[in-house]
């Protein structure tokens, strides 16, 4: 695609502020010690400096959105979106904050090959007093919710509903009643609309009127992925209570996501390959998780598999769906197999994600199909 770039939504500023986080693994560690022992020095004063609010959530679906939102709505705060590949980083650079005093974390799942990181962040920013809730739904390690709970990290995990519908069950009382609406939307996008609570807060809604608004906001964020601000600005409205229809130009932009999205069906009619078990394909203009459910469903297979390189990074962010009929957890095999060949990934039984490294995209593909045979 060429003219892939379409802006409607009014707003100025995207120059300087980089969600996506900068290039600064190998003095991370240090960073963190450095924070230690000043804080070890003005040990007094630091505990009444610390008046920040901070929520770290998911950027890419409204799930992560809506979490921001309510947390946001509830406890105040500046949210910070991220995605898989950005997650850590964005964890690192904020247990470095010394005005942190709470931060709250949702709808990011942990892999194998985060998990150890992310407890010893959490375990810094324990020992610096922060108070840190985790909200999630994707499958977890039991041994990873042991040690989180040990070090007293407030963990809020139910594998059976969405995170912003676990935000507002937690945090009702702090909430208005359109809280409810927002969470019902970001149930719908994660295909969690039929789980006990999700269900009933859709049921408080016409059930039209829900979808069309989760859809419509979905195809906002979705996007939106390259400009933080506006993000943001999502996260913000939300947070006012404003229904998805509100926001102005939403429904336009939607349209025209709309109208991209079928040209992607044209592309993967043309560009998709099979093999026994899976449809695969790489995709070069648009994100690999808006053609994923096209390459599933027009290869006739139960599972599909889109990658699209991320080439500052070196490695394919990849997305992977099963059909109804797909018998196999996909999150926890793709998990295990992406950390074999040194990327990571995870999620739910029948969609998920990965980060692959470059060289090994093909051996992750005829893997994973000789693996859900
Ligand atoms: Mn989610």
């Amino acid at each position: 695609m060429t003219a892939s770039k379409v802006k409607t939504t009014p707003k100025k500023k995207t120059a300087t502020k980089k969600a996506t986080p900068k290039k600064k693994t190998a003095t991370k560690k240090t960073v963190v010690k450095k924070t230690l022992s000043k804080n070890a020095t003005i040990k007094k004063t630091t505990a009444s400096q610390r008046t920040k609010v901070i929520c770290i959530s998911h950027k890419e679906d409204a799930d992560g959105i809506s979490s921001a939102a309510l947390i946001r709505q509830a406890f105040g705060g500046d949210a910070i979106l991220v995605d898989y590949p950005g997650q850590m980083e964005a964890l690192n650079q904020v247990a470095s904050n010394e005005k942190l005093k709470s931060l709250f974390i949702c709808d990011l799942g942990l892999s194998k090959k985060t998990q150890d990181e992310f407890i010893d962040i959490m375990r810094t920013l324990r020992k610096n007093r922060v108070s840190v809730t985790y909200i999630d739904h994707h499958d977890i390690d039991p041994d990873v919710v042991k040690a989180l709970q040990k070090i007293k990290v407030n963990v809020i995990h139910d594998i059976h509903e969405c995170t912003a519908v676990q935000v507002y069950s937690a945090y009702k009382s702090k909430l208005d009643d359109h809280a409810s609406f927002i969470a019902t939307c970001a149930a719908i996008t994660d295909y969690m609309e039929d789980r006990p609570i999700g269900s009933k807060l859709l049921q408080i809604y016409d059930r039209q009127f829900a979808l069309i608004s989760a859809t419509v906001l979905t195809y906002n964020i979705v996007g939106h992925q390259k400009e933080p601000d506006y993000l943001l600005y999502l996260v913000e409205e939300l947070a006012e209570s404003k229904f998805p229809h509100e926001i102005p130009n939403t429904f336009e932009f939607a349209q025209i996501q709309v109208e991209k999205l079928s040209q992607i069906i044209d592309k993967v009619k043309k560009g998709m390959k099979t093999m026994k078990n899976l449809g695969y394909m790489e995709i070069l203009d648009a994100g690999a998780s808006g053609a994923v459910n096209f390459v599933m469903g027009l290869s006739g297979k139960d599972v599909g598999v889109a990658y699209k390189e991320r080439i500052d990074h070196g490695i394919y962010a990849v997305s992977v769906r099963g059909s109804k009929n797909c018998k196999v957890h996909l999150g926890k095999i793709v998990n295990l197999l992406a950390t074999d060949l040194g990327g990571s990934g995870g999620g739910h039984d029948k969609a998920c994600g990965a980060v692959i490294p470059k060289p090994k995209i093909k051996k992750f593909i005829t893997e994973l199909n000789k693996k859900i045979a």
